[in-house]
């Protein structure tokens, strides 16, 4: 298969896509090398767990400048990813000295209970953000003791590849972590239903999640689903409306809205409603769509041809409130674009069709591209009814200077990480994941290691 440069529609690397037999065969090799990895120290563990680490901080602007050959990753994003790729290995590194089991009183004996690693995990991993979403798999599997194989998407498989490379020559033994590139039907379809392969880590769309969630669930495989989004961003009218209109395009427009956290539904207290839009329409102009290796892009192309005609699917018909400009062709551009709701739009009404068919289309699916849909709201109880009347729930945003209200929101919205006044979704030390159809399980923080271990009790008589 041809990898690509969405930016310049280049070819940049000619891939064999890996069949059953040979996703059989890196089973296979990660099986054998799971009790060797196991039975490692804890401090050695951690320590080729810091020298991979190291190793990719050596090789950042290396693995940065793949991710922007492969993904169209602006420079800046892609020196934060192989920054935050660094940052997730040393955090779990610490994990394996840490891990101390519990004792539990109980009467007769002495009672244990330990973590136990799962054995071969399989990591599947989108093209939106690969290096990154890979590591967040494979970080807290290995720490806790498990061998991986990584199933990377078809289009973006590089910096996989070369991280796989990175961790043989920090010296983690072979077959403990692998990337094998191939199809998601072919491929990523063999490792779900591998009978050695005991946990699936899978990011990508909600359809693809629940074939896996079921497949899985014929061999009561454990999973952790990071599905998708349509994230809130709520704006009262008491909040500091130019930093939350300046700061709301690039909330959705960030990796050209190609993000599961995008804040792709503005909600807006009617009564600021004309303020906010003339703030945020001339921020949407501001933002700078261009050249991946220019430092003051702020964002790139979308990942390929096929990916630009559905995000365009979704643009005729509502009215464009602001368009932002970005290159001509060769490279699959699209230029930011705000939507607000026409006149008669109901928000809690989610059924497909009808009139304004087009807007709701735009304001309740996953565009994932550079598109966001603004509406207004009337209270603070219509605000969450709005915010929570989506199958998805992920991220968010609340935007208030009444700390009482930015609480209660926050406890109110069905979404697994919100932020006030501010559009942050993700910090390694915390536990990112969705409700709802968004997924199942948390990644990142402490969660990530809990989901990566099997608990085992033991009790010892002594009476
Ligand atoms: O995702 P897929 P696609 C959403 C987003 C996007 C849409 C489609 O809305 O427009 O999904 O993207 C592998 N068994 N997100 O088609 O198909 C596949 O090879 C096992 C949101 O790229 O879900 C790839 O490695 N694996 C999202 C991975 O699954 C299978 C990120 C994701 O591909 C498989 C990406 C199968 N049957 C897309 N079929 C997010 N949450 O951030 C496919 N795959």
């Amino acid at each position: 298969m041809k990898i690509v440069n969405p930016a310049t529609e280049e070819t940049i690397a000619e891939m064999e896509m890996a069949d059953a037999a040979e996703m059989d065969r890196a089973v296979e090799r990660a099986r054998q090398a799971f009790p060797v990895w196991r039975s490692v120290s804890p401090g050695d563990r951690a320590r080729l767990l810091r020298g991979f680490a190291r190793k990719v901080e050596e090789h950042a602007e290396e693995l940065a400048r793949l991710e922007i050959a492969n993904a169209g990753h602006t420079v800046g994003n892609a020196r934060w990813e192989a920054g935050n790729v660094r940052d997730v290995l040393d955090f779990y590194s610490g994990a394996p000295e840490r891990d101390h089991g519990r004792q539990i009183p109980v009467p007769g004996g002495v009672d244990v209970t330990f973590a136990e690693p799962l054995g071969v995990v399989g990591v599947i991993v989108p093209w939106n953000f690969p290096m990154v979403i890979m590591m967040w798999g494979a970080a807290p599997a290995l720490a806790a003791g498990n061998t991986v194989v990584v199933k990377p998407a078809e289009w973006t498989p590089l910096t996989a590849l070369r991280l796989a490379e990175l961790a043989l020559e920090a010296g983690l033994p072979e077959g403990v972590l692998q990337v094998v590139p191939g199809e998601g039907e072919v491929a990523g379809a063999r490792l779900v239903g591998h009978p050695d392969v005991r946990k699936i880590v899978f990011t990508g769309s909600t359809e693809v999640g629940r074939l896996i969630a079921a497949k899985a669930a014929e061999q009561v495989k454990r999973v952790t689903l990071e599905l998708g989004g349509k994230s809130a961003n709520i704006v009262f009218a008491d909040a500091d409306l130019d930093r939350a209109a300046t700061t709301a395009p690039m909330a959705v427009f960030d990796n050209s809205g190609q993000d599961c956290c995008a804040r792709s539904r503005i909600l807006v207290e009617r009564s600021v409603y004309d303020d906010f839009l003339p703030r945020l329409g001339r921020a949407v102009q501001e933002v700078k769509v261009g050249d991946p290796l220019d430092p003051a892009s702020q964002m790139g192309p979308l990942i390929s041809a096929e990916h630009q005609r559905r995000v365009a699917s979704f643009v005729p018909g509502p009215a464009e409130y602001a368009t932002g400009s970005c290159p001509r062709g060769p490279g699959y551009w699209f230029p930011p674009l705000v939507l607000t709701a026409p006149k008669g739009f109901d928000p809690v009404d989610i059924e497909p069709g009808g009139s304004h068919a087009a807007f709701r289309r735009a304001f309740t699916e996953e565009i994932f591209g550079p598109v966001v849909c603004v509406v207004p709201f009337e209270d603070e109880a219509h605000a969450v009814q709005i915010a929570n009347n989506t199958q998805y729930g992920l991220s968010g945003s609340i935007w208030t200077r009444d700390v009482g209200r930015a609480l209660r929101v926050a406890r109110a919205v069905e979404a697994g990480n919100l932020s006030v006044n501010s559009h942050s979704s993700v910090r390694y030390w915390t536990p990112f994941g969705g409700f709802k159809q968004s997924g199942l399980g948390r990644e990142l923080g402490p969660d990530a290691l809990a989901a990566f271990t099997e608990t085992k009790n033991v009790f010892i008589a002594t009476d």
